[in-house]
């Protein structure tokens, strides 16, 4: 029984505290590790092995949103969070002195996360989370005017004084969801004022209005 009990004791720290180790090697896109969502992943830099210098991540993003990436680098390490879209290019990056990011408006997929090594040696930790946007999405797809009189699933029609949400130009690899149509109507002639908000500036956004006689 003494020996049963030593043997639960030695493996009780792996098994409790349920930390998600970098998997070597991982030192390329091809090589990335999985990645979940809101969950603390350890990885080592220049340790094991002594050549390490960069840790690979692959990331599924359910659905659209804003991405924060956290890393906390220890003591002695330093180095950079790169993060790529999933034809490889990149989005961003953060130093370990700053620790944090946020990629805004990103699209649903893949995407990559990359540590690396620009001194000394030892543990981070880096985890990511994803937050929906602050406004809620229009009803897709809407990205074309006869497509949208075309379907009653998608049509939804706006009154005068009447506010409404959607969501535009989600990035990954491209932009996807560039056009959003939607269908207002006029109770008497007149004047057409406009008025929107934007959550995160979109540079180059267009609002036209389109009119349809009777
Ligand atoms: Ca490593
Ligand atoms: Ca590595
Ligand atoms: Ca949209």
């Amino acid at each position: 029984m003494q020996a049963l009990a030593n043997s639960i004791f030695a493996i009780a720290p792996v098994v409790c505290f349920g930390v998600r180790r970098d998997a070597e090697p991982n030192n390329s896109f091809a090589e990335a590790n999985p990645l979940p969502l809101n969950t603390s992943q350890a990885g080592t830099l220049f340790l094991n092995p002594a050549s390490d210098t960069q840790d690979w991540y692959e990331l599924t993003l359910p659905a659209i949103g804003n991405v924060t990436f956290t890393a906390s680098y220890q003591a002695g390490l330093s180095g950079f969070i790169y993060i790529h879209n999933s034809a490889g290019g990149q989005l961003g990056f953060a130093s370990s002195a700053t620790g944090t990011l946020t990629i805004n408006c990103t699209a649903a997929g893949t995407i990559y996360v990359r540590a690396t090594r620009n001194g000394g040696s030892g543990t981070y930790t880096l985890s990511v989370t994803l937050n929906q946007p602050q406004f809620s999405a229009d009803i897709e797809p809407n990205g074309d005017n006869n497509v949208l009189l075309s379907s009653e699933s998608i049509l939804q029609t706006f009154q005068e004084n009447q506010a409404w949400t959607g969501q535009l130009g989600h990035t990954n690899a491209g932009v996807s969801d560039v056009q959003d149509w939607f269908y207002i109507v006029s109770p008497e002639d007149g004047n057409v004022t406009r008025q929107s908000s934007q959550a995160v500036r979109l540079p180059g956004l267009f609002i036209s209005i389109k009119r349809m006689e009777p």
